[in-house]
């Protein structure tokens, strides 16, 4: 039972059909699935096997834009599962995924789960060019700036936002921490960040051990 509601919302978000995705959702949070289940096993896994097919030429950027929307829609009605209600806030976090990069759905799950954890999260969005994090950095007074990448034609983009913060006086007044599928933590160590996370969960412990 367990499995098969797991292998529904795969194949569903595989196929992009976000209705079976929002359907077997909502029953797998009824069958008392914890989330973090349904996120890993059923979700994430979906999106490394589409991944996965556009690698092997099967899939194409539609394929991937339809898998999103589906993965989107299933993880809205998992929001409100993986956020525990009423934590006080312990920090703020300016999040954002870098300048010429689409990706939004780790940065949106990053973001879930700092807010899960009790972090105030001043989400960017993303595309977000090295200025727009400057002027949140600026407007908000973070504790830490949140940065994903996903494209390996994007990372250089942390390097430059970390420069401009740098430019203005603002890089030592806040922690910054990167991740994304083809970050590693060489490479955050390389560009001088402070901290990086290799999944959501790893980069809440990061964010805690960051504001100290
Ligand atoms: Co594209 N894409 N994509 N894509 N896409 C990848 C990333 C790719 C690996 C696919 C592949 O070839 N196997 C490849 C990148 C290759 C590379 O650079 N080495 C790729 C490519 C090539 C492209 C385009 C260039 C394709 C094209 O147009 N020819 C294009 C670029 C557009 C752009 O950004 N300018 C493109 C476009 C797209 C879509 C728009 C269609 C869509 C994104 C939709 C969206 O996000 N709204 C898309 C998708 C869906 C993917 C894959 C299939 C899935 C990404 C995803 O959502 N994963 C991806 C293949 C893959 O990753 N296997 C792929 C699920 C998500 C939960 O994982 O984002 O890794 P992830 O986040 C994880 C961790 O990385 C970590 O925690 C998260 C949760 O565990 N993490 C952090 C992330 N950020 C963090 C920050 C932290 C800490 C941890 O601290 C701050």
């Amino acid at each position: 039972m367990e499995e098969s509601l797991l292998e529904d919302i795969r194949s569903g978000i595989i196929t992009g059909n976000a209705k079976l995705v929002q359907e077997k959702v909502q029953a797998a949070l009824a069958a008392q699935l914890p989330p973090g289940q349904i996120l890993n096993e059923g979700m994430i896994a979906a999106m490394r096997e589409v991944g996965r097919l556009y690698e092997q030429g099967e899939y194409f950027v539609p394929e991937m834009l339809i898998a999103a929307r589906a993965m989107k829609q299933g993880l809205a009605l998992l929001k409100p599962h993986l956020i525990s209600a009423n934590v006080k806030p312990v920090g703020k976090v300016v999040a954002g995924t870098v300048q010429g990069d689409l990706h939004d759905i780790g940065k949106n799950l990053v973001a879930l789960m700092l807010e899960g954890a009790g972090f105030e999260i001043f989400d960017l969005g993303a595309d977000v060019s090295p200025q727009k994090f400057v002027d949140a950095v600026r407007a908000n007074a973070p504790d830490v700036v949140a940065m994903s990448a996903l494209l390996t034609t994007t990372m250089p983009r942390m390097k430059d936002t970390m420069e401009a913060l740098k430019a203005v006086g603002l890089r030592e007044q806040v922690k910054v921490m990167i991740g994304g599928a083809p970050v590693t933590e060489a490479y955050a160590r390389e560009i001088g960040a402070d901290g990086y996370g290799s999944d959501a969960s790893q980069a809440v412990s990061v964010a805690r051990s960051l504001i100290g």
